[in-house]
């Protein structure tokens, strides 16, 4: 930004209303020029003795949506955020926050220091502050609870999620709705009015409802919350404005925002905000590069995968072909999709009529040939190169010119399977995350001949089915799946060498993830990618898998299950083992948690290390992002090589040294000059 202000706050006058305008493109984020224009304008208003009334307003596409992230951690410049807001509360005018858009964070604090709102029906109203790390540092804790009372300021806060302006005016939060296209001139006709009213300080309104709803929240959120510091910093926010005056709760809420901002978890989190939006960029390609329309989707295989990914296309209303081999395979493919569809109907997250509309935009077929008109062919069959080369081979011959050629592979060469058409421009591979209507993340593969407009469309088309897809170069297991490798490997390691299952599995569930390595191998399936041969037994695994021991589906993986699928040590599993570790000739000995992190956490940044040298990540970030949407990772420690920094990378290289790994050469830099990625 330049040294120069920005003229981002402006005043108009309509009669004795006066109308201050922010205009701070994209989101009229509160930067430090926008907090100076609404001190300069406010003041004006206020000493000028023809107005009455003041309306804030917004230009551009939404309300103020929060404080300006990309200031937090540096130095403060312009006027403080709260001097501005408390001098907008005194006003002895009527203020009135015309809203449209989001009025998100400080945007929604600097609504509640108005004395009114009025909104117009489609716009958001929320502060979405713990989904940073962080909480309302601008009254907002203080202010709602005497607002919208204790149980939706505690709900709101800790939450985060921004509420629609009908419900808002029904919580008292928005006085009034206006026109959708006339918020304008509704806000000034409302603010007129209201001068007869004169002012209304929230910070004079009484704290109301019941206090109990705070401990109900983290009972029903224990969860969802586990790790977090954020959410109970805001609820403790929200007790405190039931029993202490409004400069007592909000010394509170300073204290309380400013250990949560100087903490590593917003950090984390600020930083994962950044990344996911930066995923979607492309180096070097051009912002308005034109995409390939993308109308009609097929689908290659009703499987698992195959169902889920077409699932993402029904909800954005886009047809789709879906072809098998068998009928039976189909209708079954076809009865799995509808029962989630049901269930999530049950649930009340579709109407009935929206799982028939949904289901009346598939074509199933038995013939490949039916996927001539569509404009992008996804093959979702299982990971067998010679498979897919013969699949996409017989495509180049049925797709219509452009159409975009998509593998959802997970690990094989895209460039080889590229090969097998005459086209190799128009394939990559989109590799989507089980379950894949679920998962947020899309590993978009570029091969060596992708074309540009086929990357930025896969890319742009991942957004579209509200997914978070990051670019990744072809090598095996692209970014996620490569790294995983090394952490699986150690940690069956470590159980030769005196851990248990339940004692690695431990360590990451206490870091954060939701399962650890076994957990996961369990439920993925132990015997995903085994030789299938009972009698070549050359690791664990295959020892567990010649014994059928395949994971939940069999009730016994590296753990005994019950009926109901819950988790038990086994005394078998003890065994085998046991029986390894004399085999090699390895001697047991005491495994500290430290060890495990070093020796499955650490590979897996070494790896990251390898996979930025090698340019198959585009950035860092990306390789969070991928981590954090793709396997769990724990958001608030920001991906692994966000973690990496906090960690320390010198920490990390010489514990991996001391483990005998080859520390990549990236990694050793970083580490000689104690820096993060
Ligand atoms: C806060 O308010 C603290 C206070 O309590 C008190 C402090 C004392 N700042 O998401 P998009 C950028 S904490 C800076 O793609 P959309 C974003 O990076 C804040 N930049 O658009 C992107 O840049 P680029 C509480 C921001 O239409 C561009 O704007 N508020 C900010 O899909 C477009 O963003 C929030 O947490 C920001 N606050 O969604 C709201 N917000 O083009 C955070 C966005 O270079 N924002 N940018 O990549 C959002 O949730 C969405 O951006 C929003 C628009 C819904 C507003």
């Amino acid at each position: 930004m330049s040294d120069e202000t920005p003229n981002s706050v402006t005043m108009q006058k309509d009669g004795e209303v006066a109308v201050i305008i922010v205009n701070n493109p994209p989101v009229n984020a509160l930067s430090w020029h926008v907090r100076e224009g609404l001190k300069t304008h406010f003041e004006a208003a206020l000493a000028d003795d023809g107005v009455k009334a003041i309306v804030l307003r917004c230009d551009g596409a939404t309300f103020i949506a929060g404080a300006d992230i990309s200031e937090f951690g540096k130095p403060p410049r312009g006027p403080d955020f709260n001097a501005v807001l408390n001098m907008i509360e005194a006003a002895p005018k009527p203020v009135v926050a015309a809203i449209h858009g989001t009025a998100l964070g400080g945007g929604l604090e600097t609504a509640l220091v108005c004395h009114y709102r009025i909104a117009v029906p489609s716009a958001k109203l929320g502060v979405p502050e713990v989904k940073l790390g962080l909480l309302p540092g601008a009254g907002g804790t203080q202010r709602l609870p005497r607002v919208v009372g204790v149980e939706a300021a505690a709900t709101m806060t800790s939450l985060g999620d921004p509420v629609p302006a009908p419900k808002a005016k029904e919580m008292g939060l928005v006085d009034e709705l206006a026109g959708e296209d006339s918020l304008a001139a509704d806000a000034i006709a409302f603010a007129r009015a209201r001068i007869a009213d004169g002012p209304r300080p929230t910070r004079e309104r009484e704290v109301f409802g019941d206090v109990a709803a705070i401990e109900q929240l983290k009972t029903a959120n224990a969860k969802r919350w586990r790790g977090f510091e954020a959410p109970y910093a805001n609820l403790a926010c929200v007790e405190a404005a039931t029993r202490l005056p409004f400069d007592e709760g909000l010394a509170f809420e300073r204290q309380e925002f400013m250990k949560l901002m100087m903490g590593s978890q917003s950090a984390a989190q600020r930083h994962i905000f950044f990344a996911e939006r930066q995923a979607a960029k492309i180096d070097g390609l051009p912002k308005d590069i034109k995409l390939r329309d993308v109308k009609k989707v097929g689908i290659i295989g009703a499987g698992t995968m195959g169902g889920g990914i077409m699932m993402n296309f029904l909800q954005k209303g886009i047809p789709c072909t879906i072809v098998e081999m068998q009928q039976e395979a189909l209708d079954r493919g076809l009865g799995v999709v509808r029962k989630n569809y049901d269930a999530s109907a049950a649930k009340g997250r579709f109407k009935p009529e929206q799982v028939e509309s949904m289901m009346g935009l598939i074509t199933p077929s038995l013939e490949l040939e039916a996927l001539a008109d569509c404009d992008l062919i996804i093959e979702a069959v299982y990971e067998n190169m010679d498979v897919k080369k013969e699949i996409f081979g017989k495509l180049d011959k049925i797709a219509k010119p452009g159409a975009i050629l998509a593998s959802n592979t997970s690990y094989l060469d895209v460039n080889e399977i590229a090969a097998s058409t005459s086209r190799p421009g128009d394939v990559l591979g989109m590799h989507f995350f089980s379950p894949a209507n679920v998962m947020k993340l899309l590993e978009v593969v570029r091969g060596d001949k992708t074309a540009d407009d086929v990357l930025a469309t896969a890319m742009a088309t991942g957004k579209k089915i509200g997914k978070v897809a990051v670019v990744a170069g072809v090598c095996h297991g692209f970014i996620g799946n490569r790294m995983l490798a090394p952490r699986q490997i150690e940690a069956q390691k470590l159980l030769l060498e005196g851990a248990t299952p339940a004692q690695v599995d431990k360590v990451h569930v206490d870091f954060g993830m939701p399962m650890g390595p076994f957990q996961m191998s369990d439920l993925a399936g132990v015997d995903i990618g085994w030789h299938r041969d009972p009698n070549r037994i050359e690791s664990i695994r295959d020892a567990l898998c010649a014994e059928g021991r395949w994971g939940q589906k069999k009730q016994a993986g590296f753990y005994d299950y019950d009926d109901k699928r819950n988790p038990s040590e086994s005394p078998r599993v003890a065994e085998i083992i046991e029986e390894f570790r004399q085999k090699a000739g390895v001697e047991k000995r005491e495994i500290s948690d430290q060890e495990i992190v070093e020796r499955t956490l650490y590979p897996m940044v070494n790896e990251g290390a390898l996979i930025l040298e090698e340019g198959k990540a585009q950035r860092a970030s990306d390789i969070d992002v991928v981590w954090i949407y793709g396997y769990g990772w724990p958001v608030y420690r920001g991906g692994p090589m966000f973690w990496a920094g906090l960690e320390g990378t010198d920490k990390i290289a010489a514990a991996l040294e001391k483990h005998g790994f080859e520390v990549a050469p990236l990694l050793k830099e970083k580490a000689a000059a104690k820096a993060g990625f």
